[in-house]
């Protein structure tokens, strides 16, 4: 390795979502919360980016950029659209998704609840009901044999972050100032970690690909006199997460931006290093920061940077921004924290939650009447990174 090069066997991917790219996902929470009265949501996700029949085109853009990696979620709406009632065409799918990522030589990296779930389950209880343990528990089982043959499954996906929004995805909350993200409820908290245990517990049982959760990472910067706060949000957002995944066989972080504290706490980004999205600061180097602090709570655990990137309308940004973010990665791991790869969010501009598709993530742009897919030049650089290895 050297100052710029990465570890041999280092994974290089991108990410999405089922529910922020299939499309027609009628039958889960949020599709009903974006169709409520005074919703939250500025449009529907609708069609999203037709990927429920397109993800072979999208599989081989990733390939084709030459990533060896592809990261996706499974829609338990579709897989048990009401409870107890399974949908083995729907676990057919995602089963051709990973085979389809084994022919084109990707690792396939599958995520079981991308804050998701199935409208049922909202009117009965949602996260925290009494009785969602053993119906997650019953739909790992039901999925496991969908996503036997990818290399990672993830239980959850940023239950950290979930905990803190009851309607998540957004990162801004309309209407609001934003200054960052609030401390997460703590027994919702306590809920989805149960959750993933639960999950895991099954996957373990069960023999399953190597398991773990995926969480929001984030840089935690000390403005002067902010230490208080700052440690307290941390052990909220961070501690209590990562300690609970101790005993799994990886974690999934997935980072954007910092926080910066002072002694009354959170303090706003400056506004010209604000991101066009979300009000997040700009700041690449948060990369490196949160798997550093990741790697000291839990220093035997194999850690994947499960998403990280940037909503602009720029790509020449996007190739800085994450140059940057790499360049810092690339010195975290010299310094022996034990990353195993880079998976940028996302392949496609997507359905951005509450923000419907104005933020732009992906390396690749979606035409929202044709679903015609055109590829960013930041798709052919990271392919050049993932071929190299390296930022050359
Ligand atoms: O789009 C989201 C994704 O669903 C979860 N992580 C953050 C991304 C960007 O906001």
């Amino acid at each position: 390795m050297t100052a710029s090069s990465f570890p041999e066997n280092f994974l290089w991917g991108t990410a999405t979502a089922a529910h922020q790219v299939e499309g027609g996902n009628v039958n889960n929470d949020h599709w009903e919360m974006e169709h409520a009265e005074h919703s939250p949501f500025v449009e529907s996700s609708g069609d999203a980016c037709d990927s429920w029949h397109r993800w072979e085109e999208d599989l081989d853009l990733v390939a084709g950029a030459g990533l060896n990696t592809y990261r996706f979620s499974l829609e338990w709406s579709r897989i048990e659209p009401e409870e107890g009632e399974v949908s083995r065409a729907a676990l057919d799918h995602y089963r051709r998704i990973v085979d389809g990522c084994r022919d084109r030589g990707l690792t396939p990296i599958a995520t079981l609840v991308h804050f998701t779930m199935p409208r049922w389950l909202m009117h009965d209880g949602g996260w925290t009901g009494q009785k969602t343990g053993d119906r997650i528990a019953r739909f790992t089982e039901l999925a496991l044999p969908a996503v036997r043959d990818a290399a990672y499954v993830a239980t959850i996906n940023e239950p950290n972050l979930m905990a803190v929004q009851p309607v998540i995805g957004g990162m801004a909350r309309r209407g609001e100032e934003i200054k960052g993200l609030p401390v997460p409820d703590q027994a919702v908290s306590e809920a989805l970690i149960g959750l993933h245990q639960r999950s895991m517990a099954v996957l373990r049982g069960a023999g399953s690909p190597p398991a773990g959760m995926t969480l929001v990472g984030l840089e935690y910067i000390d403005e002067g006199g902010g230490q208080e706060p700052m440690q307290a949000a941390r052990a909220a957002m961070m501690d209590q997460f990562l300690t609970a995944a101790e005993g799994d066989d990886f974690v999934g972080l997935q980072i954007y931006t910092a926080q910066r504290f002072g002694p009354e706490g959170l303090i706003a980004p400056p506004a010209d290093q604000q991101t066009l999205a979300h009000g997040m600061e700009r700041r690449p180097r948060a990369l490196s920061a949160a798997v550093r602090h990741a790697a000291t709570v839990l220093p035997d655990m194999p850690l994947l940077v499960t998403e990280n990137g940037i909503a602009t309308a720029d790509d020449e940004d996007r190739i800085r921004f994450t140059s940057d973010a790499l360049q810092s990665l690339c010195e975290a791991i010299a310094d022996g924290v034990d990353v195993r790869g880079y998976v940028h969010w996302s392949l496609l501009d997507n359905f951005e939650w509450m923000l419907g598709f104005a933020p732009t993530f992906g390396l690749v742009a979606v035409d929202r009447e044709t679903f015609t897919r055109t590829p960013k030049p930041s798709l052919a650089w990271l392919g050049e990174v993932a071929r190299r290895n390296g930022l050359g």
